[in-house]
Parts: structure tokens; sequence; C-alpha cells
């Protein structure tokens, strides 16, 4: 099948590189967006989101001419769906308590946007994140409406994001890329979209198979993290370094254990496991167990921060990192963000420090313009994330910014002879004594 023109709907960490991306590959695309705001900073060549490289990409696709931005679809080959899929918790939905569910409403209202312009032999892709069936049941009901059957008149397929945010621009050209069609021709078709600029291999599959894919790659990254957190707490009651242990253990050769932290953020990892727990409650036991393990870690740093300090009430903690992993700007779900909140429910004076986003903006947390605003006046400094500039600060450094002496440490960034030898006295997590 051939493309001249595609309709992308939704802009955002996917969407946008994904438009840009066929863009420059000589396909004229429609980038489509429902915020108002979105489509006037994109249309002015600027960018809402911070990704590495994305800025002068998009100029670029803009600059050619073949991208062009609205706030509304229009007949195409093809139109890819990439909207977010958020979770609420249950309602009166049936499901047990607690249980958070996927909102499906963007998914809906993009689909429902495309049926006036659906034609015989289009092509429509979803790639947000979904719960399985979605594709066949949500999404191919709606695209009907327009009197077209999806797999005989039109193409219906699902084609799940698996790029590392940080390296989208990169790997959304190079990894391998999963198509799952509503019959084989519909996976042949997408096949032949994504060839244009995809260099992994694309394998082709069913739409709910790939709806699976995504979820378990994720699913098993989240089950991973918990594994090492829960033997972080065991290595604290235990007297033992879990850093070191895990550092030991994964000299064996079949085995990688993943590190401990506060938590697991981002939008997706600490999200798409609830999708299969939501499509089978009662059998996806050990993947609610590994959300709750995740989900806690916020509120046992808390607990090592008064173990080192006693009552929190008026105590000034430098929170050092917000983001929602090293090296990145992100600040969404992140578990940096839940400690500085709880911190301050249990009377904590917080002041926190991004070296990525100085001017955090994050309702109810002051921020530090620098490091050394941060240190001073602080009893206690607790490195939430393992960022670059944190790793490189010299413990030298950090004592004479500061008369606090009290470090938390749970993200093994400090060398602990090194910091011990500077007067500090080290908490680290995972490690007991
Ligand atoms: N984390 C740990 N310990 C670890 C690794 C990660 O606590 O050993 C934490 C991080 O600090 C972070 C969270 O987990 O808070 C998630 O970080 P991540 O780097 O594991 O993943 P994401 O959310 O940035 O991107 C993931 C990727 N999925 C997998 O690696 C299976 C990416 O390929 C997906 O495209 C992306 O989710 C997505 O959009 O679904």
């Amino acid at each position: 099948m051939n493309f001249n023109k595609i309709c992308v709907l939704g802009l955002g960490y996917i969407g946008l590189p994904t438009a840009s991306t066929f863009a420059t590959h000589g396909i004229r695309v429609v980038g489509v967006d429902v915020n108002q705001r979105v489509v006037q900073t994109l249309q002015n060549g600027e960018i809402h989101i911070h990704e590495p490289g994305l800025r002068t990409l998009v100029q670029a696709a803009l600059k050619s001419g073949n991208l062009t931005i609205a706030d509304h679809p229009e007949p195409a080959d093809a139109f890819i769906i990439a909207v977010p899929t958020p979770f609420r918790q249950a309602d009166d939905s049936g499901q047990a308590a607690g249980t958070p569910r996927a909102d499906l409403r963007y998914v809906i209202s993009a689909a429902e946007s495309i049926v006036p312009h659906l034609r015989p032999g289009n092509l429509v892709i979803l790639e947000s994140t979904s719960p399985p069936r979605t594709t066949v049941d949500v999404v191919a009901p709606i695209l009907e409406k327009s009197g077209l059957r999806a797999g005989e008149d039109f193409y219906l397929a699902y084609s799940p994001e698996r790029v590392l945010p940080g390296q989208i621009l990169r790997e959304l050209i190079e990894n391998a890329r999963v198509i799952g069609g509503v019959n084989p021709a519909s996976a042949q078709a997408g096949h032949d979209l994504y060839r244009v600029f995809v260099r992994g291999k694309i394998l082709q599959t069913t739409a709910t198979t790939a709806e699976m894919v995504k979820l378990m790659e994720n699913t098993t990254r989240d089950v991973n993290i918990a594994i090492a957190n829960e033997f972080a707490r065991l290595a604290e009651r235990l007297g033992v370094d879990v850093w070191e242990a895990i550092a030991l253990a994964n000299l064996h050769p079949r085995i990688n254990i993943l590190r401990p932290g506060p938590g697991v953020g981002g939008h997706c990892i600490s999200v798409d496991p609830w999708f299969l727990v939501e499509a089978a409650p009662e059998t996806a036991r050990l993947i609610r167990t590994a959300r709750e393990v995740n989900d806690e870690q916020p509120a046992r740093v808390v607990a090592r921060i008064r173990d080192a300090l006693g009552d929190l009430t008026g105590k000034r903690v430098a929170v050092l990192g917000l983001a929602y992993k090293p090296d990145v700007d992100d600040l969404r779900e992140s578990p940096a963000i839940e400690v500085a909140h709880l911190l301050q429910e249990a009377g904590a004076d917080v002041i926190a420090y991004e070296p990525y986003k100085v001017e955090h903006a994050v309702p109810g947390i002051p921020a530090a313009p620098d490091l050394e605003s941060a240190l001073k006046g602080s009893d206690i400094l607790a490195f939430l994330v393992a960022h670059t500039p944190f790793r490189e600060l010299r413990p030298e450094a950090a004592a004479a910014l500061t008369e606090a002496r009290l470090v938390v440490d749970t993200v093994n960034l400090c060398d602990p002879a090194a910091w011990e030898a500077a007067g500090f006295t080290l908490h680290r997590l995972g490690v007991g004594i």
C-alpha cells in the first residue's frame, strides 16, 4: 500500500515525534491536537514537551511543508491515534474497590472524530496503550458507524509505542515494531506504513496480541522493580547491603536484578499493569501486589528519613531530585514528588532542587534555584533521583554548603566511605545495620 497523506491524532510524547518523522520521510502529515495551546505553540514553530532532538526535528518537518498542525482531522490515507490513556479510580463499575481503570475517553473521542472522514481503503492505527481488546471491542464499533466494515472496507490495527523517554527519536526508528491487525490484511497495511521510517523488524500479529505485548513488557519491568524493592526491605531487616548483594547476584549469567529506589514513576510503568488487573482482577494477583509494593516505596523513604531525623516537625529537608528517573526533566507520576508531599504532611519544611527543571513549579513544593540554596539551612539531604550532577557532587563540596551532616540516599549514588570521611552520617535505602 502507498500512503501520501496521514493524520496523527494527539501531539504528545509519541504523536509529535511520529508525525514529524513521517513528515521528514516525505509523507504529508496533518498533526491534530484538541488542545489549542499545543496547536498554537507548534504553529509558531515551538514545542511544548522536552525530548532531546525533538525541537530540531519538528522544525525541519514544518519547514519541509510536509507537516501541518490543525485542531481537527481531515481526509487522509491513514489515521494514527496517539492520545493519552490515563487511569482513574474505580467507581460503580463493579471492580474491587481501589482498582484503577483505564480512562478511554480520549481514544473514544479521537475515533469518533475520524468517522466523518473515513473512506474505503483507509488505514486506522491505535498506538495509545490500552486494555486488551480495546481495538476490536471499542475502536472498531465506533469507526463502523461510518457504515464501513473494519478489516473489509478499511484496515484497522494496533501498534504499541515502545520508545524510552530521553531516546525517543532513535528508538522510534531502530526498535522492532509490533503491528496487530484485526485481520492479516490490516497488519500488512500497518507494516507498509511504518516501513516508511522503521529500520527495526516489523512483526505482524493480531490486534489483541499486540495490546497484550505492550502491557506485558511494562508489567514485567514493574514486577522486576518490585522484587528489587522487596529485596531492599529484606536486606534492611537482615543487616545486609542490598546493593552489594544485587551486584553479586547479577554475576550469575541468567540473573539481572533491577535497582530498588523511591518508587516507580512516569506515565507508563506505574499505570499499564493496572490495565491487566482491570481485565482479570482475580487472575492478575502478582501484578497487583507488585504495583502495591512499588507504590509503598515513597512512604518507606519518609520512614527512613524519620529514622535518621526523629520527629519531622519543622525540620528542613533538602529534597534532591524531583524527576521520575535519572537525567530527565519529566516530573509525571514522580515518586520523588510524592515523597516531598508526604514529608510536608509530616510537618517537614521541604525545599526541592531539580537540576533539570530548576523552576519546576510543582504546586506547594518550594523550588531552590540552585544546589547551594537547597542545602543551606537544611537538617538533612535526601537524594531521590540518581541524576549525574548529584553523582558527581563531591561530599567535601556538599559539606561546605551546609551544616547538615545527615544524608538519606535512596538510589545508591553516595560512596559511603567518601561521604562518611567528609563528616556525614549516611542512611542508605536497602542497607541494614
Ligand atoms: N526504576 C527503578 N529501578 C530500576 C529501573 C527503573 O526504580 O531498576 C524506576 C525509574 O526510576 C522510574 C520507573 O522505574 O521511576 C520507570 O522507568 P524506566 O526507565 O524503567 O521506564 P520508562 O517509564 O521511562 O519507559 C518505559 C520503557 N519500558 C520498558 O523498559 C519495558 C519504554 O520502553 C516504554 O516505551 C515506556 O515505558 C512506555 O512509554 O510505555
